[in-house]
């Protein structure tokens, strides 16, 4: 029999295809079958659920002939990424090109502020190592280091730098790619994968802006156990919503209140008395400025 209503099997979503489901089982089926096409039951879409990239799902009624099944159940969420959406991610990598398109310690920031509102471990990957001079790449890894970011060196054409990156993802269950449009994203996933040939394309115009070439967000298994998501580029992440959590998503203030927490409570870091953060750090205006835009909305 071809097909098997009750039985449920486990699996996780891989990507959307406007209203289906790619799920890849976490057993073989019937025919060794490994992936499903899938619709929602309507009772999870009118509950308002909304199935992710990454999300751990329960699926049945399979027909093992067309690969097609229902999803039925998803598992409660260890973590999402609201942009790009990815559930249950365990790492992050904020990738950036050194060059082509320009590097801005802004624009990263507002990456890295996207990132940090998971409360995942972030990695940042500076790209397009062959295409400047190893001592700028150096400096830009020293200054995220102050920041408080391990980073990566690499470059996807000489492949430089692609087997420490590799490595760090062997551990961990879901990691996201995300960062700026033409940063080379999918290009790196390529490197990482060689079975894939994943669409890249070129940045142009005087900015060397990248074109937008990844419209889905979609996980790829890499190393022994690994998944990771690439997903389409964005130039300008929102800021996180409540100005009061922004500082808890800077590094450098974490770590300072730690060591010695600020006089009151609700400190906001702007030279308020007794505040141990202070201003001697490279990313305060890019704090304050950020701060001050968050508090005019509110
Ligand atoms: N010289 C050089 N070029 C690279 C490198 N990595 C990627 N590129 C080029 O950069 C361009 C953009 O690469 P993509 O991989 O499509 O960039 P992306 O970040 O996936 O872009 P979106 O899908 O639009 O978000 C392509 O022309 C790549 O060949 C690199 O390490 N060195
Ligand atoms: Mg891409
Ligand atoms: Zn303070």
């Amino acid at each position: 029999m071809d097909n098997d209503t009750q039985q449920r099997y486990k699996g996780l979503v891989i990507a959307l295809h406007a209203n289906f489901y790619q799920v890849r089982l976490h057993d073989e089926g019937l025919n060794g079958t490994n992936e499903l096409l899938c619709i929602a039951r309507t009772r999870l879409t009118q509950k308002g659920e909304r199935i992710c990239v990454g999300d751990q799902v329960e699926v049945e009624a399979v027909d093992w002939k067309e690969k097609r099944a229902a999803v039925a159940y998803i598992s409660p969420r260890l973590s999402i990424l609201e942009r790009p959406m990815v559930a249950n991610c365990t790492k992050i990598l904020v990738v950036i090109a050194l060059i082509q398109p320009n590097i801005n310690a802004d624009q990263l920031s507002r990456f890295l502020l996207s990132a940090e509102a998971t409360d995942l471990p972030i990695d940042i990957v500076f790209n397009k190592s062959d295409l400047v001079d190893s001592c700028l790449a150096k400096q830009w890894q020293e200054r995220v280091k102050k920041w408080g970011y391990h980073s990566f060196l690499v470059s996807s054409v000489t492949t430089t730098g692609m087997e420490q990156l590799r490595q760090s993802l062997n551990n961990s269950n879901i990691s996201v790619i995300c960062g700026p449009s033409g940063v080379g994203k999918t290009s790196l996933i390529n490197t990482l994968i060689p079975s894939l040939s994943l669409k890249v394309g070129k940045v142009s115009g005087r900015l060397q802006r990248g074109r937008h070439t990844t419209r889905h967000v979609q996980l790829f298994p890499v190393g022994t156990s690994g998944m990771i998501a690439d997903t389409p580029g964005f130039n300008r992440p929102n800021l996180p919503k409540d100005p009061h959590r922004l500082g808890w998503l800077f590094p450098e203030i974490r770590n300072a209140f730690t060591r010695k927490p600020c006089r009151f409570r609700n400190c906001l870091h702007q030279r308020e008395l007794g505040c141990s953060v202070g201003t001697e750090w490279e990313r305060y205006n890019f704090y304050i400025q950020s701060l001050e835009t968050l508090l005019a909305i509110n």
